[in-house]
């Protein structure tokens, strides 16, 4: 085999956020680009060296061209066995499950998960450790480091492999299996829930489903799982068919983008599915819905917690649980109901991992249409589906009867996040840092019938190796148990996020059916006065509201 060594020189914005390295395409394809940033990862995971590697993506524009770059660097750098999904694809739970499975020491994912796709749109690298998990902030870093100081890297010369025909190829020593994307993800599924019982309810007849794949990663999974093995009703999975551009949509779950889906759940006409769902670009996300009816996903956990003993892979009970600071607190209820733990981590999967691996908890989730457990160390959109369903066979209930159920039991948590996207970066951290520095000024402050009881920027110390993340969004605390939150995004490509997490704690049934943003409205008008967004934006409404 024949390596070359390029010379390159650095870039200075290779810094991984939230979840991983996320830019516009147009971006990526500056020359040395991508290579700078894979080698950069190469130096770091340097136990990669003779080692099994698994790569894929959610079959985003640039993918393909991707995977052929990082397989001949890989090779020049020394990796035994790299396992690649067929046509490249791969969702970020089928990866994390592929190297648990196969013992590989990390694995590459190519996606901006449900920022939108095409040559205009977004692309992006996550690189997952030997647990599954993405690599903790401390790897990242040093990434980053490296990739500043990156001089030069290494690539094979070698013909590109073909990636649609399940095989073995080799470049110079290095093999590389192309392998069903699909297989090994579907028997895990199959290991955890009671696929018989779900498969009964659809074939009753008297159940349907609606699964919204948005041209995204997870149509040939939801092929294979809701229509193949479970045997769901005719026109289970829309938008089943990958796309580079993901039909010009946005691949995110929530009711803002997957209108096709919220359509179809909404009509009066007696063709409406009984449940909908849908994921993401890479598929470990979720949306669950009902017929008129929206799960919030912070209760989705709460659900999962309280019910996961009654499913076959979970039937030794829940040992904790884990949430990100601006997830709803429902799910602490029913810890504290169950006498477990409840832990609250900063924003995105990679603080759950030493959570799971020590096992301290089984099941986590975020706000942000994410759920998972033990199973991997992704959170997994697929996976929750398919909970939602066994439950539903197991409770010959409704959703929205599953959700009444819930809140009788412990309360409702009314909640909400307002987006305000493309800001003005300077100034987004300008309203960040006038909210940090008035944190201690707030606490016993009244706003109408809100008084302050905590107002902090919050730092997390990982319970099991001690390692601190500060600064992690500033939340306000109120004696009612509401709270606000507020937040810059870590995965936008263009400007600043400003995320607004609003929530308040309601027991009396009679308040159980009002709208969210009724139920919210004067603390929405709090942290609007708080933050100052519209002044200081001149925005008088948020991008999205979820
Ligand atoms: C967002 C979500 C966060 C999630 C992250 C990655 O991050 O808020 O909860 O973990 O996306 O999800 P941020 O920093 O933009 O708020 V995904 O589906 O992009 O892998
Ligand atoms: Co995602």
């Amino acid at each position: 085999m024949k390596v070359h060594t390029i010379k390159t020189t650095p870039f200075t914005d290779q810094k991984p956020g939230t979840s991983g390295l996320r830019k516009k395409v147009t971006h990526f394809q500056q020359p040395h680009y991508l290579e700078n940033f894979v080698q950069s990862i190469f130096n770091v995971a340097t136990d990669l060296k003779d080692q099994r590697l698994i790569l894929g993506g959610d079959g985003r524009y640039y993918n393909s061209h991707a995977i052929q770059v990082i397989l001949k660097i890989a090779a020049a750098n020394g990796i035994k066995h790299v396992m690649v999904g067929e046509n490249g694809l791969l969702s970020t739970p089928a990866v994390s499950h592929l190297i648990r499975k196969y013992q590989a020491a990390g694995g590459i994912i190519l996606s901006a998960s449900h920022n939108p796709g095409g040559p205009e749109g977004d692309f992006g690298i996550k690189f997952n450790i030997a647990n599954g998990g993405p690599a903790p902030t401390t790897f990242t870093d040093t990434v980053y480091e490296k990739s500043k100081n990156i001089k030069e890297y290494l690539i094979a010369d070698a013909e590109d492999i073909s990636l649609n025909q399940q095989d073995n190829y080799y470049i110079g020593g290095m093999q590389i299996t192309v392998i069903n994307s699909v297989t090994d993800y579907a028997d895990l599924m199959e290991q955890l829930f009671d696929f018989p019982k779900i498969k009964s309810l659809f074939t009753s007849g008297l159940f349907s489903i609606c699964f919204d794949a948005m041209h995204a990663v997870t149509g040939p999974y939801a092929k294979e799982i809701f229509s193949k093995r479970l045997c769901a009703n005719v026109g289970a999975v829309i938008n089943g068919t990958p796309l580079e551009d993901f039909g010009g949509g946005h691949p995110d779950p929530n009711l803002a983008h997957a209108t096709e889906l919220v359509a179809k759940l909404n009509t009066s006409a007696n063709t409406a599915p009984d449940f909908g769902a849908a994921s993401d670009g890479d598929g470990d996300r979720n949306m669950i819905i009902g017929q008129n009816f929206f799960v919030n996903p912070s209760d989705s956990l709460a659900i999962m917690a309280a019910n996961a003993h009654l499913l076959p892979g979970y039937k030794q009970g829940v040992c904790g649980v884990a949430r990100s600071l601006p997830t709803s607190r429902a799910v602490d209820k029913v810890a504290e109901s169950m006498g477990i733990d409840c832990y609250e981590t900063p924003t995105g999967w990679k603080y759950f991992g030493n959570l799971l691996d020590d096992k301290r908890i089984t099941l986590c989730g975020e706000e942000s249409f994410g759920s998972g457990s033990d199973h991997i160390r992704e959170k997994d959109g697929i996976w929750a589906v398919l909970f939602w369903l066994n439950l539903i066979a197991i409770k010959q209930q409704s959703v929205e009867k599953i959700l009444h159920a819930h809140w009788l039991r412990f309360g409702r948590h009314y909640y909400t996040r307002h987006d305000y996207e493309a800001l003005d970066s300077t100034l987004a951290n300008e309203l960040i840092q006038n909210l940090r520095a008035q944190t201690t000024s707030l606490t016993g402050n009244n706003y109408n019938d809100y008084k302050v009881v905590l107002c902090d920027d919050f730092s997390y110390v990982d319970p099991v190796d001690g390692s601190i993340a500060k600064n992690q969004g500033i939340r306000i605390l109120f004696a009612d148990d509401s709270r606000i939150v507020f937040r810059l995004s870590g995965t936008g490509t263009e400007g600043a996020t400003l995320r607004v997490y609003i929530e308040r704690y309601i027991t009396d049934p009679s308040q159980f059916d009002l709208t969210t943003q009724e139920a919210l409205a004067p603390l929405i008008d709090i942290a609007n006065r708080l933050s100052e967004v519209q002044k200081r934006f001149k925005r008088e409404t948020p991008n999205v509201i979820t």
